[in-house]
């Protein structure tokens, strides 16, 4: 399996770049953002619970976000690899991830990181917000909130692939097709 984590903090074009190379390599995306709106919408017990976080830019605990990507995952066993967009987010996650696929005789094949600064974040979330109607994306404090969790509990997470050297990061600002072909660049050298 070819398993891409992209990396970054909320704003930072996970889920734009995911998109792209899906495409490219023929992946699976997963995003844990996107299952959990897809439960808000669908107004499920999972999507009940993830709101209450959510609305408030926390991460969703550990526990339920982890059952939801295994089984995500499992549904999807026929693909020949998965774009993770937006999981990892703690170091409790990674690990979960790591054995999780070891369990399928698989493993994470590289974690590109998108880096952006906060300033640029922020107006892109807002520039977001006018037209996907997040309600994360709407309020200034949420997106605090956001980038707040995102340096106390996810940034930790880059250490723990820097260690495994599967750690890339790049710079998330320019256009997006440019970023995707420097993305596809790195992600080949690792095939
Ligand atoms: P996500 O859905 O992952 O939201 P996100 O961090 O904002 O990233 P997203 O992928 O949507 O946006 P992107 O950067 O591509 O998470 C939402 C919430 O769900 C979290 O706050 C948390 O509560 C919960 N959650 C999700 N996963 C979790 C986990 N693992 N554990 C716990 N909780 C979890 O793009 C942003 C904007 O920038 C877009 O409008 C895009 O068009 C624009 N953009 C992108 N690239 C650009 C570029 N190069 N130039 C200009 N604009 C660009």
């Amino acid at each position: 399996m070819i398993n891409i984590v992209l990396f970054g903090a909320p704003g930072s074009g996970k889920g734009t770049q995911a998109e792209n190379l899906v495409k490219q390599f023929s992946l699976k995306h997963i995003s844990t953002g996107n299952l959990f709106r897809y439960n808000l919408k669908n107004k499920t017990e999972l999507g009940k619970i993830a709101r209450s976080f959510m609305d408030q830019g926390k991460l969703v605990p550990d526990e339920i976000t982890s059952s939801m990507l295994s089984k995500e995952v499992k549904c999807n066993l026929d693909a020949i690899g998965f774009v993770f967009d937006g999981y990892p987010r703690t170091i409790n996650q990674a690990i979960y991830l790591d054995e999780f696929l070891s369990s399928l005789n698989s493993l994470v094949l590289i974690t590109i990181s998108l880096k952006v600064s906060d300033k640029i974040l922020i107006s892109r979330l807002l520039e977001r917000a006018k037209t996907s109607g997040r309600p994360d994306d709407i309020n200034p404090q949420i997106i605090q909130n956001r980038i707040k969790e995102y340096y106390e509990k996810t940034s930790k997470v880059a250490n723990f692939y820097k260690e495994q050297n599967k750690f890339i990061e790049i710079k998330g600002v320019g256009s997006i097709n440019d970023i995707t072909k420097i993305i596809s660049k790195k992600i080949n050298k690792f095939l």
